[in-house]
């Protein structure tokens, strides 16, 4: 297949790409729904680079019927001489070197490239094919192929079908064109979803102000196309999180600097609610772990807070806590540097010393400037009014003993009304199902094993579990009924000793209301009784979409792609239904597809599920519900991709 002849550097090259197809997990985290989308975003962020360095300004992401994924920008083009080390184009090096993202031009590729983790190549290995056009006054291409090796037996990964070719094509383009084909026996699914695409591109675009982004799935009956631009960058995204809520100033203050080599940028804006929402980035990569940017920016946003009170004696004596500044702040904060590193359990914290100082400095700074600003004078009254309100609440102390009480007195079984207990007293084998509507309640009250599987029908929505303070949490009464039904309490009271359940197990439909629900709900989990979902306690049921039968033959399809097997499973003169919810299963439909133990299909949730369920409801979500729903129905295409789905599911 290969022809040529290879220099004893090609074959280094080659047996690189080879290990990142024999160890896909170690270069994207894994084959499922994350890696294959994590194969894309290599690719996206090289384009989003060549924008942030200013020699590009629009990005295009096409999803294609057979499958295949292309992005193209219009920057300078890889380069396409031939590189002075390797011997070989600076496109074939981009693709078949692993960690070659920035390595060649100069200072201008600062933060680019290998910083997501390893580039263009891993997207190659990982491909079946793919196919790279460089616009330069010529159309340049190149293609790369993985095949099974007769001789050998083994799959050679991204093997260049030639070298780069000029083909005198001209052109009055500028740019870069790359279009790539999941390889399916890598992935185990290789449907891109159009919703954690259209969710991620529009992140990167309030990231990234100016540039524009534009999405098209071209593999429905109609194409839809999306475009992100954000002049106002962080600005317009503080905004758009805070759409809906009451603000205490219209304009959110804004900062960026460079400093000590690390570009910082920040955006506020408080509101009149209680929470606090502080969102980082490192390199356009969320860190919703925190780390040392997001300290350094706490602490310069409470000493510069702490200097204006002073300075217009709100306080008599002694200064706000950091926690009276942060009540009701919507923060994005976004820097750009050199050789991160990231920590904690997700890998999603910053780990740099060298980032908190000039991030508290700058922050600092830059606000400071602003309160000699006098149009301003206002903004940073309503900031001093609302700290104020917080330090009373907090002065007339108890936060803390409120919380322990309210969680204490929910134990015992007052509260339980609606759950279906379960008679057998062995925690380890008990199952509590939280399940989505009362319909679907009431068929799993007939349908358990009433001696270890507990049912909770839940019945609206569990309110949104980030827009209220703990104690209002407390007020809501699914809230107060899943806290009693387990038994551990919540938040600082929380002690798994106390679980009454070994597995909990949401049951929600499969539209975007049961995405929601499941997302609220693992909200809550990961923040008041965390240790439930990093046990791996908590469970997602997942309801069929399906149901294929005649005579004495039932099976069941979980989605579209499975339907066709499951058909020809049952065979001739079969019969299909089509669940439009839980609700509409009879009690033994319901027993066998979700909750079995012998034919159930079910699925652990991580704490990257939680981590990911907890930022896409603050930041992505939160109150753009209703809009997305219009939005998701008018554009009849989109119905069939579920963001949580995909995510959950993994
Ligand atoms: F991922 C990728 F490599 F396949 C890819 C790279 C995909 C896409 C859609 C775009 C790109 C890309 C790379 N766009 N622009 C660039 N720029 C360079 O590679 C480049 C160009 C010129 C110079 C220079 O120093 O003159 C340096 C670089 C890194």
């Amino acid at each position: 297949m290969a022809k040529g002849k290879y220099i004893a550097e090609d074959i280094k090259i080659l047996e690189g790409l080879d290990a990142v197809r024999m160890r896909p997990g170690m270069y994207i985290g894994s084959t499922g729904a994350r890696g294959l989308h994590h194969i894309l975003w290599e690719i996206v962020d090289n384009a989003i680079d060549e924008c942030a360095n200013g020699f590009a300004d629009t990005v295009k992401v096409n999803l294609y019927k057979d499958g295949s994924a292309s992005v193209e920008d219009n920057g300078r083009g890889i380069p396409t001489d031939i590189h002075p080390k390797m011997g070989v184009s600076g496109v074939e090096v981009v693709f078949t070197q692993l960690h070659a993202g920035g390595k060649f031009g100069d200072g201008n590729y600062n933060y680019s490239g290998g910083l997501h983790g390893v580039g263009a190549s891993v997207t190659n290995a990982l491909s079946e094919w793919l196919k790279v056009e460089v616009y330069k006054k010529t159309v340049h291409t190149m293609e790369f192929k993985s095949y099974l090796d007769k001789e050998t037996g083994k799959v050679k990964s991204g093997v260049a079908m030639g070298r780069l070719k000029d083909t005198g094509k001209k052109t009055t383009k500028k740019g870069t064109f790359v279009h790539f084909m999941p390889d399916a026996t890598v992935f185990e699914t290789i449907a891109f979803s159009a919703d954690v695409i259209q969710r991620r591109l529009k992140e990167l675009a309030f990231l990234n102000k100016g540039v524009n982004i534009e999405f098209s799935d071209l593999r429905g009956e109609n194409p839809v196309t999306l475009n992100f631009k954000y002049d106002g960058g962080l600005v317009d995204f503080v905004k758009y999180v805070n759409d809906g809520k009451n603000c205490l100033y219209k304009e959110p203050l804004y900062g960026f600097e460079e400093r000590d080599g690390i570009v910082i940028e920040f955006a506020i804006q408080h509101t009149d609610s209680y929470t606090e929402s502080v969102f980082s980035y490192v390199n356009n990569i969320p860190t919703p772990e925190g780390g040392t940017h997001e300290t350094g920016f706490r602490s310069g946003l409470t000493r510069v807070l702490n200097d204006v009170a002073k300075e217009k004696r709100v306080l008599k004596d002694g200064s706000f806590l950091g926690d009276d500044f942060r009540e009701g702040l919507t923060a994005i904060l976004s820097i750009k540097m050199k050789n991160v590193q990231f920590e904690g359990q997700t890998k999603t914290k910053l780990g740099n010393p060298e980032a908190r100082m000039p991030v508290e400095t700058t922050t600092h700074d830059v606000i400071s400037e602003l309160t000699r600003n006098k149009k301003l004078s206002s903004v940073f009254d309503s900031i001093m009014q609302k700290a104020l309100m917080a330090a009373k609440v907090r002065l007339a102390a108890r936060k803390a003993k409120e919380i322990a009480r309210a969680s204490k007195s929910l134990e015992g079984a007052s509260l339980v009304g609606k759950l279906a207990g379960c008679s057998g007293r062995k925690a380890e084998q008990n199952e509590l199902f939280i399940v989505e509507g009362d319909s679907a309640g009431g068929s799993a009250k007939q349908a358990r094993v009433r001696q270890y599987q507990a049912i909770l029908p839940l019945r609206g929505k569990p309110l949104n579990v980030e827009k209220k303070k703990l104690d209002q949490i407390l007020q809501n009464e699914e809230i107060r009924t899943i806290i009693s039904a387990l038994g551990t309490g919540i938040a600082g009271e929380f002690d798994i000793s106390g679980l009454k359940y070994d597995k909990i197990i949401i049951l929600a439909d499969a539209d975007d209301d049961g995405a929601h629900i499941r997302a609220i709900l693992l909200t809550f989990f990961y923040r008041y009784m965390k240790q439930l979902v990093s046990e791996g306690h908590v469970y997602i049921g997942m309801p069929p979409l399906y149901k294929v039968y005649k005579k004495d033959v039932v099976e069941y399809a979980y989605d579209d792609k499975e339907l066709p097997k499951v058909i020809s499973k049952v065979g001739k003169g079969y019969m299909i239904q089509r669940y439009k919810g839980l609700g509409e299963m009879d009690p033994e439909q319901l027993w066998d597809t979700t909750m079995n133990p012998e034919t159930r299909s079910l699925t652990r949730v991580t704490i990257d599920d939680a981590t990911e369920a907890e930022r896409l409801i603050t930041t992505l979500m939160g109150d753009q519900l209703e809009e997305r729903k219009k939005y998701i129905a008018e554009h009849a295409d989109f119905n069939k991709v579920d963001g949580y789905k995909d995510l959950l599911k993994k």
